[in-house]
């Protein structure tokens, strides 16, 4: 496991602006739940994007091989079958080691996880008044013992931290996705647009991704139908390749680190290459945004958005989606 400091976590996330609290019910019918993969055929793709966020630029290009990739993000269900399966159990169910956090107090090393508590926060920008360490809190809790996940089970599973996505994703022979393979799903088969669906602004009458619309993080309107939480799998649109939730809900793993100072897209073999000067341990790529971007604070629920993930700290708005690398004889063109 990777060396990490929970009171690290807090900056990081913040930073990345999600996190997960249910606070009403779904306001939005949801068609039939998406299944099964999409296979893609690759070719070269132009990541990252100029002039929003730094991490994001300069655009690159970069060649991606073929690959399936899951249609949604894996749901509790999903996940339970896994767990029910192998006897898993995730990190944010495990006490952490004390070796791994000097420092730490060893009464505060409980299994616990990161729950986002913005929507009862003060907005005076102090991330710690937006997310709080649950004891008790992991996938079957999500926002602690007292929760649940009963009636959840479309929902994506959250409180994973990149071992417990992976370690799912081989027991389904499958892999997580390099950032490249992502976000050329992401773009939907489109290039050099803001957006999955294009360059349009998404609108209160039209909702197009699960994100927070109002004042992050005091406010949420829900104008899409899920106020500070998660949403059932393919609930809106798919994009252009037939993938949901590409945008919003859940920020999703993937396998490259995250190389501070280096450009967007680069991939990295090398945890060492990784580390964040910040607090001195590597991070992954998570991309994708969630439920907590909003238009004024986050919005990273464009494809080139991208954060740094801390492997051991899976929080409320973290989930995953696995792909297969290569293409069956057979299989069906891109798209
Ligand atoms: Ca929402």
């Amino acid at each position: 496991m990777t060396r990490l400091a929970l009171a690290t976590a807090l900056s990081a996330l913040v930073v990345a602006g999600c996190g997960a609290k249910a606070t009403g019910p779904a306001a939005r019918a949801c068609p039939a739940q998406p299944g099964g993969e999409v296979q893609l055929a690759g070719g070269e793709v132009i990541l990252g994007a100029a002039g929003l966020h730094p991490e994001e630029g300069p655009p690159r290009a970069v060649a991606v091989g073929p690959f399936s990739i899951d249609r949604t993000e894996v749901t509790n269900d999903q996940f339970a079958e896994f767990v029910a399966a192998t006897g898993y159990v995730t990190m944010a169910e495990r006490a952490p080691d004390p070796d791994l956090y000097p420092g730490v107090p060893p009464e505060a090393l409980k299994p616990s996880s990161l729950v986002f508590v913005g929507a009862d926060a003060k907005a005076d920008g102090d991330p710690a008044h937006w997310w709080r360490v649950v004891d008790g809190a992991n996938w079957r809790h999500p926002e602690g013992p007292d929760s649940s996940i009963r009636g959840l089970g479309r929902h994506p599973v959250v409180h994973i931290g990149y071992e417990d996505a992976l370690a799912y994703a081989r027991w389904r022979g499958r892999d997580l996705p390099t950032e490249a393979e992502w976000e050329l799903a992401a773009r939907g088969g489109l290039q050099g647009k803001t957006y999955e669906w294009g360059d349009t602004p998404p609108v209160p009458d039209a909702p197009r991704a699960n994100t927070w619309q109002g004042v992050f993080p005091a406010v949420d309107t829900a104008d899409d139908g899920y106020r500070a939480q998660t949403a059932p799998v393919g609930c809106f649109a798919p994009n252009g390749l037939g993938l949901s939730d590409m945008s919003g809900n859940v920020w999703e793993w993937t396998r490259d680190w995250y190389l501070p100072g280096h450009e967007h897209g680069d991939t990295g073999p090398d945890a060492d290459l990784a580390i964040d000067p910040a607090d001195g341990t590597p991070k992954h790529v998570i991309k994708g945004g969630s439920f907590l971007c909003s238009d004024d604070f986050c919005l990273r629920y464009r494809p080139a958005a991208r954060q740094a993930g801390p492997p051991d700290t899976g929080s409320s708005h973290i989930g995953v989606r696995t792909v297969r690398r290569g293409q069956e004889a057979g299989s069906p063109p891109s798209g």
